[in-house]
């Protein structure tokens, strides 16, 4: 990666306000920093290059402050920790609104540094000072915060960022805001202020389960003949990894996994029942039904999950949950989804909930799983008669790679195909945007290949074009510090999910279907998705319109990225038949 460098010894004398700001993220560990830049917090800009030598943290350049937040996102997925990111005072905080949304509904950490016009009207230049300044920024995103503070003084400045870094590491985690006052970063300083001990300020370990929990589910399990564990929100780390597969295989559970969420649990295992979803499907819903006891670890939607099975029968199971979701719910958005019905409610994470009950069960046979997990798709010989298919894209990539299990995918396209490429790993997968905000795929997977380049592994990232077209200019700081990163983009040239939802509305109405593409299509002229790349200083390639180029291409992408290099793939990629012919209802179309 190329971090930039100035020139001369910095000046190593906490001396102005900003340079606490500065101080409090080296010693919380925030080792990056994406921002765009700003006159609000000049001050703090200072003393990121000139105090702290633009080390620990150091700056990630970014060419709109919603890329600065998605670049925090994707860190923290992939990290598991947060990275910082610096808002320019309410018009660039305006801009990074929406990634603050996916990163709320994410619950990612970050430190969210912000800044406003100088407090003290005095201290105000003409009109921009006066433009820069609100009353109070953080009402803007207080709803999509875990935590947030505008400090007055040196040192409440030191113990807002003590509780900020605090706060947003604690689970349930979510991104926290400082608000930083211009004139008080542009303060002289008669003398530094005191520093905490931060090993005295460290995030508890999460709650866990209660005895009287703990021993209802085990007499549940002792009766149930058909468990199923849905296994959510949990962390990349190989050592919640094994606990989980422990779980699954003492219960002779069937086990579901959910595409919103990283990799929880390996989808080649024989407990995994069907592949990682985003909604489910009818053998997922009639499993639910069939189920006795469902147990659901962090599951981000169990109210809509069990919803969706009471479309296709009756869910007569016992349930039992774990998270702490709950401790971060107010009235002010819905992101906490539909209320289940829970016998045994646990407050702790899901991994906790899985150590304590693999404990609790105690040592013992694996079992196989009670229904055999699906077949996958059966294959059609391969001839796709010249267009380019899934199937193809991940059984060629995956050959290109010598140790595939290196690979991790940022974030992944509809319709990808786990038998091909398995999630085999905590790593191989980190999820998706959290709040549907389009426009974050380019920021999160550049993110997410800062922390993946320091862990020594892959980042390839897949990406729908709509979603590129939006956020195509976050490439330019992956090209800007060289941080490696393949991009490829399923390109249907139309934001094709809501061709099916013009579909679904003419058809309810008895309307004519066939004009569903009409204000969607990204076509005539195409957006020229390699140019888009080449733009940013990456390597574009394509458009690829032909299966017979796929290797070729894929090839040279793998090369570039094993190099360092910034590579983006435009493969035209068209919806499967079954899919092109449906409504986002699913009801099947024939005429079409
Ligand atoms: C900021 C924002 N604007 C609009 C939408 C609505 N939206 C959801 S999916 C989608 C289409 C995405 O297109 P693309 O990335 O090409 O994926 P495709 O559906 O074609 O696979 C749109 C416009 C959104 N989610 N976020
Ligand atoms: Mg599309």
């Amino acid at each position: 990666m190329l971090l930039d460098k100035p020139e001369g010894k910095p000046d190593e004398k906490v001396a102005w306000g900003s340079d606490i700001a500065a101080q409090m993220l080296r010693r919380c560990g925030i080792r990056y920093l994406s921002l765009n830049p700003g006159a609000s917090y000049r001050g703090l800009h200072d003393s990121l290059v000139n105090h702290l030598g633009n080390v620990s943290p150091s700056i990630l350049l970014c060419l709109h402050e919603d890329h600065s937040v998605a670049i925090a996102h994707g860190y923290a997925k992939a990290a598991g920790e947060p990275m910082g990111c610096v808002l320019h005072s309410n018009v660039g905080l305006f801009h990074g609104m929406m990634g603050l949304f996916n990163a709320w509904c994410d619950r990612v950490p970050m430190v969210v540094l912000g800044a406003t016009g100088p407090v003290d009207s005095e201290k105000r230049r003409p009109w921009i000072d006066w433009i820069h300044t609100s009353r109070d920024q953080g009402a803007y995103i207080r709803s999509i915060m875990k935590w947030d503070d505008q400090p007055t003084s040196p040192q409440a400045l030191v113990e807002s960022m003590t509780r900020a870094n605090l706060a947003t590491r604690s689970a349930p985690t979510a991104p926290v805001y400082i608000c930083l006052d211009a004139g008080f970063q542009e303060q002289r300083l008669d003398k530094e202020p005191e520093w905490p001990d931060l090993a005295r300020f460290k995030p508890p370990a999460p709650p866990r389960p209660s005895k009287e929990a703990i021993a209802q589910t085990l007499a549940l399990v002792a009766q149930a003949q058909r468990p199923v564990v849905m296994f959510g929100r949990g962390s990349r780390q190989m050592e919640f990894w094994q606990p989980r597969i422990r779980l699954a295989e003492r219960l002779g559970a069937c086990v579901l996994t959910d595409l919103k969420q990283a990799a929880a649990f390996p989808s080649d295992h024989p407990a995994h029942y069907v592949p990682p979803f985003n909604v489910l499907g009818k053998p997922a819903r009639e499993l639910l039904c069939e189920a006795d006891l469902i147990i659901a670890l962090d599951w981000t939607d169990l109210g809509g999950a069990l919803r969706q099975a009471r479309n296709v029968g009756k869910v007569t199971a016992k349930i039992v949950a774990a998270n702490l979701d709950q401790m971060l719910h107010t009235g002010a958005n819905m992101e906490y989804q539909a209320l289940p019905p829970v016998d045994v409610m646990m407050a702790t994470t899901g991994d906790a909930a899985v150590a304590e009950l693999v404990e609790a069960l105690g040592p013992g046979n694996a079992k196989a799983p009670w229904k055999a997990k699906l077949p996958g798709k059966p294959r059609g010989g391969g001839d796709s008669g010249g267009m380019i298919t899934m199937e193809q894209i991940a059984s060629t990539l995956r050959a290109e790679f010598n140790d595939p299990g290196k690979v991790s995918f940022c974030t992944l396209g509809r319709g990808w195909p786990f038998d091909v490429w398995p999630i085999e790993n905590g790593m191989t997968y980190l999820g998706k945007d959290g709040g549907g905000g389009l426009g974050s795929g380019p920021g999160l997977s550049v993110g997410a290949a800062v922390a993946l380049h320091d862990q020594g592994r892959y980042a390839v990232s897949m990406l729908g074009d709509g979603d590129f077209c939006m956020g195509a200019t976050a490439i330019w700081t992956a090209a800007r510090h060289r941080i490696p990163l393949l991009v490829l983009v399923n390109n249907n040239r139309s934001y094709f999910n809501d061709e099916l939802h013009q579909d679904t509305v003419a058809r309810t109405r008895g309307r004519e279907t066939k004009n569903r593409w009409i204000g969607l299509r990204l076509e005539n002229p195409n957006p020229d998705i390699a140019k888009l790349a080449e733009a940013q200083g990456a390597v574009g390639i394509g458009p690829i319109t032909k299966a017979a180029a796929v290797k070729p291409a894929l090839e040279k992408g793998v090369a570039i990225l094993k190099q360092g290099g910034v590579c983006v793939i435009d493969l035209h990629v068209d919806p499967p038949p079954e899919r092109a012919v449906i409504s986002a209802l699913g009801h099947r179309e024939t005429g079409y």
